[in-house]
């Protein structure tokens, strides 16, 4: 009878297991919410680069590993002193941030001074003293530094003109093999540039990140590295309405919605933002497969994508996006509430005895799943994540 009642049980484990087993194969939904993104982010920071860096740190899937500074936007030092800042302050301080260089490779080209003098202050954002410091390594060595001495391929996140990258893989080739992925905001591929309509530059065929450092472009689609990258063509798609400022300000949960809504300018677009969420959820774009190059020098058209046909595809890129769906996954991120527990481990190799990044805090979080058949299954996830402040 024992026997028998034991064998029953084993058979309904049996069939409980083959039935999440079918579940997980056929919704991959466990094995995608399992997957942690290791991310270097490098950005110019920006208004735009503060959202789409506060998405990545908050996101359940994602560890960010370090924080550099392009040049861009920014100054690299004053862009590189306000992440500090802002990462201190919402208890990030494990993850090291590092200036780049503060002209591209061969160009002059800068974005106007007066949106360069806004890093100043942060574009008017306050934020408290603190004792950190940028890294002494510069972003190009702080990448390679990371990417050799981390146990799994790192995805770099790029919100910002490609110099550091390039930089990196031209410093250490070997590292191109160990990039999962570099996810890209910049170009124009079907669509005119944003450089000649926002500035006194008779350039309208480029996207600013491009324009500024086209050797960089040139250097990056030409290696070997999976590229997705996210141009205008896709964020011409998500612009920044007076409407969803006016919702996050009504329904803002968290320190990083809050510091969100407060860069929020309606009338521009959410340019790397999408980028971000492009990486943790690639459906809120439409993804075509092509050959590009960049005009290195042409007049008037430095920076300008070029699509070739019939050659060999280099990259994964965004031609459209799903306006509602972005938004949507923006803001459930963005304004999550989750339980934590504090920071214990350094990623900056110049501060860390331990020359292997570990993840960089935990927390966890309750992913809930519906199943007809079984009821709720409620799964803890440790991940890593911040104390908030
Ligand atoms: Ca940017």
């Amino acid at each position: 009878m024992w026997r028998k009642s034991n064998k029953t049980f084993h058979l309904s484990l049996v069939f409980v297991c083959i039935l999440l087993n079918n579940l997980i194969v056929s919704t991959g939904l466990f094995i995608q919410e399992l997957e942690t993104i290791s991310v270097i982010i490098d950005s110019d920071g920006a208004p735009d680069d503060v959202y789409a860096i506060l998405y990545l740190l908050k996101h359940p899937r994602v560890s960010v590993r370090a924080l550099t500074l392009s040049c861009g936007v920014s100054y690299v030092e004053e862009g590189a002193t306000n992440f500090v800042k802002l990462l201190s302050h919402l208890g990030y301080e494990d993850i090291p941030v590092a200036a780049g260089k503060e002209t591209p490779l061969v160009t002059n080209h800068t974005f106007p001074t007066p949106w360069r003098q806004g890093s100043y202050n942060f574009y008017g954002f306050d934020l408290p003293h603190t004792e950190n410091k940028v890294s002494d390594l510069n972003a190009s060595e702080l990448i390679v530094s990371i990417v050799n001495s981390s146990p799994e391929n790192i995805t770099i996140v790029a919100l910002g003109p490609l110099t550091n990258v390039a930089l990196a893989i031209q410093s250490d080739p070997s590292i191109i093999g160990k990039i999962e992925l570099l996810d890209i905001m910049g170009g124009a591929v079907n669509v005119p540039g944003n450089v000649g309509i926002e500035s006194d530059i008779p350039n309208y065929e480029a996207e600013w990140n491009f324009y500024i450092d086209p050797h960089a472009v040139n250097t990056i689609l030409t290696s070997d590295i999976p590229i997705l990258l996210i141009p205008l063509d896709a964020t011409n798609k998500v612009p920044i309405t007076e409407e969803f400022k006016e919702n996050l300000g009504q329904v803002k949960l968290t320190p990083e919605a809050d510091i969100t809504h407060q860069f929020l300018i309606p009338g521009l677009y959410f340019w790397d933002i999408l980028a971000a969420v492009a990486l943790t959820n690639i459906e809120v774009v439409t993804i075509q497969d092509f050959h590009l190059e960049v005009v290195l020098d042409k007049e008037n058209h430095e920076g300008e994508t070029v699509l070739i046909e019939g050659e060999p595809i280099n990259a994964r890129v965004a031609i459209d996006a799903d306006r509602s769906a972005f938004e949507t996954k923006f803001l459930e991120i963005i304004n999550s509430v989750e339980t934590t527990t504090p920071v214990t481990t350094s990623n900056d190799p110049t501060t860390s005895p331990d020359t292997t990044p570990a993840p960089t805090n935990t927390s966890s979080m309750e992913l809930v799943v519906v199943v007809p058949t079984l009821g709720l299954i409620v799964l803890h996830i440790n991940n890593k994540k911040r104390s908030l402040k």
